[in-house]
């Protein structure tokens, strides 16, 4: 080691006149020994003096490289010479600002509290969330016949959630009980469904319309079991010019029997939505016993799945599609109630806990 810092006194000639390779093991050799010594420093002041014995101005390592090595080198080895100073004291330089660093950190953790021996911040790999399977698996379906995807904004104004939704001034949906408005910004409020991105849609695009729409809605509401003042909405708009009953029934059938099992039988009962007319309430028979009545189904056989129609002719009107040559359906389902149902979940708020112990029973 000794012998190398030895080296850095000698002229070029005095080195025995090295090649291109020669001065390479010379430089490796001088990096090794920086290196080695730097290991050893463990103060701000040591690193000091390593700094001046290796960088400083005046009869440094670097500073007698300089004066004995390149100066005195043939001026055909000079580029070579310099280039390898260059090179390898601004290795020696960043050597040094990094083990300034680590001093500066462990002088701060001195005195302090912190203990640079603790192992540092695990961060597990978790899962899906299961509101984020239950999307996907619903995009599978609806994509596999032809629905494409639509998002958007969760901060609404009253016509896209109300009015071109052919709900009226004082429909009750519309009392403050229900609906969040923004103190701050007036005349906007947190949609109650996402029915307002279908109507943007069809103002944009003449049909065929084929979309879902997933998001977060709001609703003022006490959180329980099954009820929260957030939750998450799939609602599918088709509309063309030869859409049927039949269409709607058979999609919705279809889509049950891929999210529940393909012996999923269906039925519509009679309802009521100011944007659809018909209107129908939607079940499924029941994928825990099959029809037979257990307490899934509370005995009935059946369980309700979502609501939906064919889309009232009012509300092609506030988007400039003619009522008398195209018709649709819609249906608009809530993600937590459905993910719910087909895992077995009793209570909706574990989905909001961030629960690991939760959320990894379904990896
Ligand atoms: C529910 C079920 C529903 C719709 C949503 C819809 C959207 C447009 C036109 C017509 Cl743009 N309908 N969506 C239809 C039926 C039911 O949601 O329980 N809502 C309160």
């Amino acid at each position: 080691m000794a012998n190398i810092l030895e080296k850095t006194n000698l002229t070029f000639e005095k080195l025995g006149a090295p090649s291109e390779a020669g001065f390479q093991a010379l430089f490796d050799e001088l990096l090794g020994v920086a290196s080695g010594e730097l290991e050893g420093v463990g103060s701000t002041e040591e690193l000091e003096t390593f700094r001046v014995r290796w960088v400083g101005r005046n009869n440094s390592v670097k500073s007698r490289v300089n004066e004995n090595w390149l100066r005195q080198a043939p001026p055909e080895m000079k580029r070579w010479v310099g280039s390898g100073i260059k090179v390898y004291f601004a290795h020696i330089e960043e050597m040094l600002a990094s083990a300034k660093e680590a001093l500066e950190i462990i002088g701060l953790a001195n005195g302090s509290d912190i203990d640079l021996s603790l192992p540092g911040v695990t961060r597990p790999i978790g899962t899906r969330h299961l509101i984020s399977q239950t999307y996907e698996e619903l995009y599978r379906i609806f994509n596999s016949i032809g629905f494409s995807i639509v998002e958007g904004a969760e901060i609404e104004t009253p016509y896209y959630n109300f009015e071109a939704l052919n709900i009226p001034e004082h429909h009750p949906a519309r009392d403050n009980m229900d609906t969040f408005y923004l103190a701050n910004a007036p005349g906007y409020l947190l949609r109650t469904h996402t029915s307002p991105m279908q109507v943007r849609t069809m103002e944009k695009q003449k049909p065929p319309v084929r979309i879902v729409v997933p998001g977060k809605v709001y609703r003022r509401d006490n959180p329980d079991a099954t009820h929260s003042f957030m939750f998450h909405q799939l609602e599918g708009l088709a509309v063309d010019t030869d859409i049927t009953f039949c269409d709607f029934k058979g999609t919705i059938e279809y889509f049950a029997q891929q999210f529940f099992g393909p012996q999923t039988r269906v039925r519509l009962r009679p309802s009521y939505f100011p944007f659809t007319e018909p209107s129908a309430e939607f079940d499924a028979s029941c994928h825990v016993c099959g029809g037979s009545g257990c307490r899934t189904c509370k005995y009935s056989g059946w369980i309700e799945l979502f609501g939906a129609g064919m889309v009232d002719p009012a509300v092609y009107g506030f988007v400039d599609y003619d009522p008398k040559r195209v018709s649709g359906f819609a249906f608009g389902l809530g993600v937590d109630r459905l993910a719910m149902l087909k895992y077995g979940i009793d209570d909706l708020q574990q989905f909001f806990r961030n629960d690991t112990r939760f959320l990894r029973q379904f990896p």
